[in-house]
């Protein structure tokens, strides 16, 4: 299990290290996957973000195993977003995301970051940290995409 575990990282470690362009056919093939990547953590970032609101009960194994998604999922969109991917299928992608590629690269490593630390105090089982950690993920969510997301879908 262990071996398993620590195979699947490294070859999952080695596929993020890929370029963009060997790991998707086709520029619709990387809209896809940073969208679903991308829905897919807003989703369960939503699970421990309900607990953190009050919305659902607390239970500190349940946004544990959520947040561990969340912080999964949150390095992955981001290897989708490579040169001539800004069209192919319809998304919100702004041209700034290629035209200010040191600020975006900033905008999804504090993303990164805020969501780490979400993770720790899940695992921690610390509601109050938990808090902070949601308000503060849900923070950088929302400056990328005041930046980078475009109101409208485009082709
Ligand atoms: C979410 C979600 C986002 C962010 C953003 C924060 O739960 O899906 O995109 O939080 O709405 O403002």
């Amino acid at each position: 299990m262990n071996r398993l575990l620590v195979a699947t990282a490294a070859a999952l470690a080695a596929l993020a290290s890929l370029p963009a362009a060997a790991q998707f056919q086709k520029p619709e093939d990387a809209i896809k996957y940073r969208q679903s990547s991308l829905t897919v953590m807003a989703n369960h970032f939503g699970r421990v973000a309900a607990m953190a609101q009050g919305k659902v009960p607390f239970d500190a194994k349940v946004a544990a195993d959520n947040a561990h998604v969340v912080a999964t999922l949150s390095r992955l969109p981001f290897t989708a977003f490579g040169e001539g991917t800004d069209k192919g299928a319809p998304n919100r992608a702004k041209p700034e995301i290629w035209k200010e590629q040191a600020k975006f690269k900033d905008a999804a490593e504090k993303m990164a970051g805020e969501v780490a630390k979400l993770e720790a105090a899940a695992k921690a089982g610390n509601l109050d940290a938990i808090k902070a950690a949601v308000g503060a993920v849900g923070g950088s969510c929302k400056a990328c995409h005041d930046d980078f997301r475009a109101e409208k879908y485009s082709n």
